[in-house]
């Protein structure tokens, strides 16, 4: 009797652990763990891979990032020598995008079809790249005996001469020299505010007008105050369009006339440009071409959603150097410009 109570209960105790064991297999395991293993659709692949930062020293930094990812599509092609039919058409698609312009693409296409890419693709488009970027970049900050050094600013409205202007005199009286700006941009007073700002933000002085007033007479009197205080550089700010039929482009040879008189002299003319309007840019800098003698380029709006390769067309097509890059709004945010750091920053793996 007492056997088969023993046997019964060993039974019922078997029963039970095999329940508790199958409730628990039952048991629905972790969503993360049992999600089915979904391959990833290639964009994201590319998306989430590895990639090291842009340096975030001297050079250009990672603000950069926009023009950088174009480039990403070349980074990927890793082989060397000979490229396919389909490599080609990724690369003149990418330099297009890139805004280096067609004359750029096609010569570093022709290239890359009679030689291949030995170094391999992103290394043969940095080579071609800074090829083209061998200009003089020195920037002129002396002028002759007695007279004082001018940079005249000129370009369309909206480009960034106000903004470049007040980051030049935070970098200047930075390194200890006296500037004096000229609010030559007297089509409306919000110009002069604008650059009076900056004055009060850099320690710089400031020779302003009325609204209205003649630019000329406003850079004659900033040469006055300039040669009085013994000041080292005047930064000459002018209006980007007129109000009346005048040409402006008349005006702007006027301006430079006087700033280049008596006291002045005018050591650099730098037409600024927004890298932003890409293509756009070459043919607004043409026609300013002319009427000012320009001796540099700045090349706002880097950062952001601007095409790098606009850096290589302006010097190629134009013939002038891009001395000043500008990479955002803060004083900080002008560059002199380096190519070797610029075309690392696109192209670095
Ligand atoms: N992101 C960015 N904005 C800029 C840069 N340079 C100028 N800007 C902005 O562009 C706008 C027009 O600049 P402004 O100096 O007034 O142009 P101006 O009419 O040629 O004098 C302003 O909002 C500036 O802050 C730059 O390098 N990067
Ligand atoms: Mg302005």
């Amino acid at each position: 009797m007492i056997v088969l109570w023993i046997v019964l209960a060993l039974v019922v105790v078997v029963i039970g652990l095999v329940l508790v064991v199958r409730s628990r297999r039952r048991r629905p395991a972790s969503p993360v763990l049992s999600a089915p293993r979904v391959a990833m659709p290639d964009v994201l692949v590319t998306q989430v891979a590895p990639r090291p930062e842009i340096d975030d020293g001297p050079g250009l930094d990672r603000r950069l990032a926009a023009s950088r990812t174009i480039f990403d599509r070349v980074r990927s092609i890793t082989s060397v020598g000979a490229l396919s039919t389909e490599q080609l058409d990724v690369v003149e698609e990418v330099l297009l995008r890139s805004d280096v312009g067609v004359s750029t693409t096609n010569a570093l296409l022709e290239q890359l079809r009679t030689d291949g890419a030995p170094a391999g693709v992103a290394g043969a488009i940095r080579e071609a790249l800074m090829s083209s970027l061998t200009a003089d970049r020195s920037v002129r900050t002396r002028a002759d005996e007695g007279r004082v050094p001018v940079w005249l600013f000129v370009g369309v409205n909206g480009v960034g001469k106000t903004t470049t202007i007040g980051k030049l005199a935070w970098h200047e009286t930075q390194a200890g020299r006296s500037v004096v700006l000229a609010a030559g941009d007297t089509f409306r007073a919000a110009a002069a505010d604008q650059l009076q700002l900056w004055a009060d933000r850099t320690g710089a002085d400031i020779v302003r007008a009325a609204e209205g007033a003649d630019p000329g007479s406003v850079i004659h009197d900033a040469l006055g105050r300039a040669q009085a205080r013994h000041a080292d550089l005047v930064l000459a700010d002018t209006a980007g369009r007129r109000a009346n039929s005048t040409n402006l482009l008349d005006e702007l040879a006027k301006i430079r006339r006087v700033a280049d008189r008596g006291p002045g002299q005018v050591v650099e003319t730098f037409m600024v440009l927004d890298a932003t309007t890409g293509q756009n840019a070459l043919s607004q800098a043409r026609e300013f071409l002319a009427a000012a003698e320009v001796t540099g380029i700045v090349l706002t709006k880097l950062d952001g959603t601007a095409r790098g390769g606009i850096v290589v067309a302006i010097e190629r097509e134009l013939g002038i150097p891009v001395k000043f890059v500008g990479v955002g709004e803060r004083a900080k945010d002008l560059l002199v410009f380096d190519p070797t750091a610029f075309v690392d920053s696109l192209l670095s793996a």
